[in-house]
């Protein structure tokens, strides 16, 4: 009789587990049911994804997709977006298998105005996993406006741009720090309505973005290691602007230009995902600095603007005399793993 009650146990609390195991593969099938690859339909982990991902991804370089920004209305503007994977050169001689926007990484600037009711198709085009859009320039639910897009599927996000700023977007998807590190992240300006104060000063203006590369889609080492790269882009504010990948050599190899006592604005952001940014531009100071892009946040004669991960600030600042400048983050080693960059400044 014991033997018999002791038998029943272990059949019940095999099939205990049994079911256990099947409810959590069900519920964990999320994006890794995008693929055949059984082994990676059982768990979620990050590492785990980190395979599948290689997997999924290994023969894929999608080429990048034009960005479309569409006036509807005088407050209302369509863009469509879309997640993909591309190949990013990071570094002389090494590509980076980039989850991206449009195959950009950082990804398009974005630009609207404050008040703009923004309407974001993101299609995802990553046969692999689901993305989605962590928007920091509006205020909302995340659990109704960050939602996931499956693989192959478009959906748009409505959502209203109501305070001015230089913002970062990002992709929302678990584990973030993956999807970011991987290279989805980008910067927005919502226009303030009124202009910044010294508009009438400015003579010209870039965009710089900061981003860190890691090993190549190795979630431990984005976790407790120390990025590979970190690395300058910049994105045209206008046609004929540049507009580059976060790379180490791009910005040097290329500079920004400028006249001999112009007024130069930098629309900066700091897309981490781990590392804050000392920036600094040599042989100036920035006489003008607006904190995250908010014209109230108006600060004067800075010499180094911190700015942390998920954050950004326009800087202001004259260039007297001709020369070299060089645009860097003064945590010197992270200057000296890529952050840098040549501002030429002709008579
Ligand atoms: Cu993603």
């Amino acid at each position: 009789m014991k033997k018999k009650t002791r038998n029943l146990w272990l059949v019940l609390g095999m099939m205990g587990l049994a079911a256990v195991m099947l409810i959590s593969s069900c519920g964990n099938r999320g994006d890794a049911e995008a693929t055949n690859d059984d082994k990676t339909q059982m768990s979620t982990t990050a590492d785990d994804m980190a395979s599948h991902a290689v997997q999924a991804h290994r023969k894929l370089n999608q080429k990048p997709v034009p960005v479309k920004m569409e006036r509807m209305g005088q407050h209302e503007v369509h863009i469509r977006l879309t997640a993909q994977v591309t190949d990013i050169r990071v570094d002389k001689g090494t590509e980076y298998k980039a989850w991206t926007f449009n195959g950009q990484a950082p990804g398009p600037l974005l630009v609207v105005r404050e008040g703009d009711l923004i309407l974001l198709s993101l299609t995802n085009k990553d046969p692999a996993m689901s993305h989605s859009m962590d928007m920091h320039a509006i205020e909302g639910a995340p659990s109704k406006h960050f939602t996931d897009v499956s693989p192959g599927q478009t959906v748009t996000f409505t959502y209203r741009a109501d305070r001015p700023g230089v913002y970062m977007y990002h992709c929302g998807t678990a584990p973030v720090l993956q999807h970011v590190a991987n290279g989805m992240h980008g910067m927005i300006i919502v226009k303030p309505k009124a202009g910044y104060p010294t508009d009438r000063d400015v003579d010209r203006e870039y965009v710089i973005i900061q981003n860190e590369w890691y090993k190549a889609n190795d979630y431990q080492d984005m976790l407790n290691g120390m990025p590979k790269d970190v690395v300058f882009s910049t994105k045209a504010l206008k046609s004929g602007d540049p507009n580059t990948n976060g790379d180490t050599f791009t910005l040097k190899d290329h500079p920004l230009t400028a006249k001999a006592g112009d007024r130069v604005r930098i629309y900066f952001a700091n897309m981490g995902p781990n590392r804050s940014s000392a920036f600094h531009v040599v042989g100036t100071i920035f006489g003008d600095v607006y904190v995250n892009g908010a014209p109230e946040n108006h600060m004067k004669d800075l010499q180094t603007v911190l700015v942390p991960a998920g954050g950004s600030a326009v800087v202001e600042f004259t260039v007297k005399e001709p020369g070299r400048y060089t645009i860097l983050d003064h945590s010197l080693a992270d200057a000296e793993k890529g952050a840098m960059a040549y501002l030429d400044v002709k008579k």
